[in-house]
């Protein structure tokens, strides 16, 4: 199972088999779970599997006195009980039982049985509220329906941020009705020269419906003030000299820039920042901040808070990568920290925190999904060196950073960047098997980490993906089951 859980003890001779006559019952606060989970075991058990109203053979209760994410399930030969305190905490206990189900419980068509789980009793609760994902879908677009299927994969291992990098220098993806070209012009390629795309309001809100229904919160990135190609080449008044760059589609960073000293400049982020946060659940949204490499910095300082004030001003908290903590940041800021461990990078974490900000971690050397395995990996990039599935996983978010308190960590993210990833095939690729190691990173205690067990768990979760389809990298260090 991944991410461990908190506390597990095996009940001997107490096995639960799926009978055809089996229900499942729910209060309503986890109904829409239970219908969830009720269809996804119908196509593969067969199964009827009628939800119903109170106890069932498998039972969701959100009637627990757990906060938050916290659960416990207890399986035994009558049945199986998921309990919490929120509709939150019964969603992670079912990603569980999926993982304590046969593989074959996975599938889309009907499977022979039997359905067991081994009798247990788990207590469980994350060690951090934020354990992210990020997905670049400037350099490559995808669909909502791809980003779907990726919703899907990731909430299995108790993912609950979904961080959306929508902004970039090869393409701008989501509509801004006071900025129309911006999806309409600037949103028309990707890397490569081929045709990209973007997302109208309502695909978005479908997005963000979808990503809420598996307990995932999507969190928006506009970056700024670099990284800004798109939005430069869509309207000309936005550019110091009146005149539109290109659309760009090659793989360079750092040389865009918003125009620090222009009014316009802001008037446009206040339109973007309001359109965007009015379709955002979630408290933050993220400024970028990243490799503004073509802005001076005395601009860059004086364009963070200028730029954050626009951002608190839409009733959000301000979210950006470690460059910002150089700046005043507003009370509330979340920095992501994206460094390789180099002192330049923990400097500014410290900066961060010394301000009162808290810390996301996204260590490139470590969580950035878009390295390379080994020299050999076809895809994917090595700038912050090759990344093995070892090498992911054996970190503490604790104490990657001297001089950084544990309180002020609020989680760890793994970002795909995608210049090198044109289809789902290949974001498995290097999702796969990757991000869960990062999940349980974010989940597990620190006591549970131990690559030699998270190895063998680790095995256990390629079956799962064969059944699911999905393309992941079987790493040679791995035996797989
Ligand atoms: C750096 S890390 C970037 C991205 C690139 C990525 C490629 C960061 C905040 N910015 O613009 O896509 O490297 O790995």
């Amino acid at each position: 199972m991944i991410p461990q859980p908190t506390a597990q003890q095996a009940l001997p001779e107490q096995t639960f088999t799926l009978q055809p006559d089996a229900t499942i019952g729910t209060d309503p606060a986890a109904r829409a779970i239970a219908n969830q989970f009720a269809t996804r075991l119908r196509r593969s058990t067969g199964y009827p599997l009628p939800v119903q109203d109170g106890a069932g053979t498998i039972t969701l209760s959100t009637q627990g006195s757990q906060a938050g994410e916290a659960y416990e399930l207890h399986a035994d030969a009558s049945g199986v009980t998921i309990t919490a305190g929120t509709a939150e905490g019964v969603f992670r206990g079912v990603t569980t039982l999926r993982q304590l189900l046969p593989a074959k419980a996975e599938a889309t068509t009907q499977q022979d049985g039997p359905w067991q789980v081994a009798g247990t009793s788990i207590t469980d609760a994350p060690r951090y509220g934020y354990r992210g994902v990020m997905l670049d879908v400037t350099r490559h677009f995808f669909t909502v329906d791809q980003v779907k299927h990726f919703i899907d994969l990731v909430s299995l291992y108790k993912i609950n941020r979904l961080h959306l990098h929508l902004s970039d220098d090869q393409g701008w993806r989501i509509q801004v009705d006071s900025w129309p070209r911006l999806t309409q012009y600037g949103g028309s390629l990707q890397v490569g020269g081929g045709t990209g795309g973007s997302y109208t309001k309502d695909e978005y809100a479908e997005l963000v419906r979808y990503a809420g229904e598996h307990y995932v919160t999507v969190v928006p990135e506009i970056d700024t003030p670099g990284h800004t190609n798109a939005a430069l080449a869509s309207y000309p008044e936005l550019n110091a000299d009146g005149v539109a760059p290109k659309l760009y589609t090659e793989t360079e960073v750092g040389f865009s820039t918003l125009t620090v000293d222009l009014d316009r400049t802001y008037e446009f982020l206040d339109d973007v920042f309001r359109e965007v946060a009015e379709q955002t659940p979630a408290e933050v949204v993220h400024l970028g901040g990243d490799e503004a490499h073509s802005t001076p910095h005395e601009d860059y300082l004086t364009f963070v808070p200028k730029a954050a004030q626009l951002v608190v001003k839409q009733g959000k908290r301000v979210m950006g990568w470690h460059e910002i903590a150089d700046a005043p940041l507003p009370a509330g800021t979340v920095v992501q920290y994206w460094g390789t461990e180099d002192e330049k990078a923990q400097a500014l974490a410290v900066k961060a925190v010394e301000q009162g900000a808290t810390l996301v971690l996204s260590p490139a050397n470590r969580s950035y999904l878009d390295m390379k395995y080994h020299a050999e990996t076809p895809l994917g990039l090595d700038w912050a060196g090759l990344v093995s599935v070892e090498q992911s996983y054996s970190w503490n978010p604790a104490t990657l950073i001297p001089n950084v308190p544990a309180s002020a960590i609020d989680g760890v993210e793994a970002p795909l960047w995608t210049e090198t990833l044109d289809d789902l095939a290949k974001v498995e690729f290097m999702v796969f098997p990757r991000l869960p190691g990062i999940a349980e990173l974010g989940w597990s205690a620190e006591d549970a980490l131990d690559w030699t067990a998270y190895k063998s768990r680790l095995a256990e979760q390629g079956p799962r993906w064969d059944v699911l389809g999905v393309n992941f990298y079987r790493a040679p260090e791995i035996d797989w089951a």
